[in-house]
């Protein structure tokens, strides 16, 4: 019934879709796009991503060959597609599967980077130069739960200790820092770090998927929804890590980049100071024990008028802003 030719950008799918659209992917781009499978999720489904990467090698400005290629890890709110969490700073309440823009921009870039390959210089270059790891859904349990029961669920669907609370915030529970502040360790919290690191099994087969790529990777982003900041390490402290400022000229490059699109804002930093401390999280981990240096957070649209519920008439010009953002960072990732 469902036929991928017909993919609707301006709009948002269910994760049946999304993981037909990434065969389609493969099918229409063959010599572009591969899929992969990062493993199985608690309730059973595909931590399903798509891998772009072109034949050709990449090069320095200079013309000279890299020797290895570099990769590119994104996701769609490493937890769900979420944005939510306002609980601690603001007073919004939050939870990730309900960010649905997040999953949605993930689409739209990939589609942007194949569909204009060997068309658009700037895109042919950066696609040349990293290979791309996408995974538009991290947290497939919560974000098919947000379209078939709740739409404002956040955490992933595991059983817990309390028998009326479900779940554990997969953007608490990274081995590093693991349940210190902004964490919480009761089940029925929507910050609850889980009954220990690596608890939930889409954390681990993410970390694990990193951990053996972790050399190429020199570039993760985790995207969230909402609030508009593009964000760096620490997420645990309010302290900086001493790259903080090769990390945050990044984001600046980013910012700029995507407010010249359409006037949007976003404000950088580090996730301490900019939207608050939240331990156990993706990117401290990425950076932290990966030691991938170009670790960001990306909080996407909007400022809360709308929330998570998003309107679809935003989802492409969000896709085009956060596109020319990441060219921009992307761009700078290469000169550095
Ligand atoms: N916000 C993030 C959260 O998990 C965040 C903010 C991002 C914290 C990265 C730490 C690291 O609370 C949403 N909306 O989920
Ligand atoms: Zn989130």
């Amino acid at each position: 019934t469902y036929n991928a030719d017909d993919f609707a950008y301006d709009k948002y799918h269910p994760i049946e879709e999304i993981h037909a659209w990434i065969d389609k992917m493969v099918q229409t781009y063959p010599n572009l796009a591969s899929s992969f499978v990062v493993g199985q999720s608690y309730e059973k489904r595909d931590q399903k991503g798509l891998k772009i990467s072109s034949n050709k090698a990449a090069v320095k400005r200079d013309g000279t060959p890299v020797n290895a290629k570099k990769a590119v890890w994104w996701d769609g709110g490493t937890p769900d597609n979420d944005s939510h969490t306002f609980s601690q700073k603001h007073n919004f309440l939050g939870i990730h599967a309900r960010e649905w823009i997040s999953p949605a921009t993930n689409i739209y870039i990939a589609h942007a980077l194949l569909s204009n390959y060997s068309i658009d210089p700037t895109i042919t270059h950066i696609v040349d130069q990293f290979d791309y790891y996408i995974l538009p859904v991290f947290n497939v349990d919560g974000y098919a739960y947000t379209w078939s029961k709740d739409r404002l669920w956040r955490k992933t669907r595991s059983k817990t200790s309390k028998p009326n609370c479900f779940g554990a915030d997969p953007n608490r529970n990274w081995d590093y820092q693991w349940c210190e502040g902004g964490a919480s360790r009761d089940p029925c919290d929507d910050i609850y770090c889980g009954s220990k690191p690596f608890s939930e099994v889409e954390t681990l087969q993410v970390s694990k998927f990193i951990s053996d790529r972790k050399d190429s990777i020199v570039h993760y982003i985790n995207f969230h929804s909402y609030s508009q900041l593009w964000m760096t390490p620490w997420g645990y402290t309010t302290k900086k890590p001493a790259q903080f400022k090769l990390q945050d000229d990044g984001s600046a490059q980013a910012v700029a980049a995507l407010r010249a699109v359409f006037g949007t804002q976003y404000v950088h930093g580090n996730i301490g100071e900019t939207i608050y401390v939240a331990s156990g999280n993706t990117v401290d981990w990425t950076f932290g024990t990966a030691n991938i240096t170009f670790s960001y957070a990306v909080e996407l649209r909007d400022t809360g008028k709308y929330g998570f519920l998003l309107p679809e008439n935003q989802i492409i010009p969000s896709g085009q802003e956060t596109l020319a953002g990441e060219l921009a960072l992307l761009k700078y990732i290469e000169g550095h």
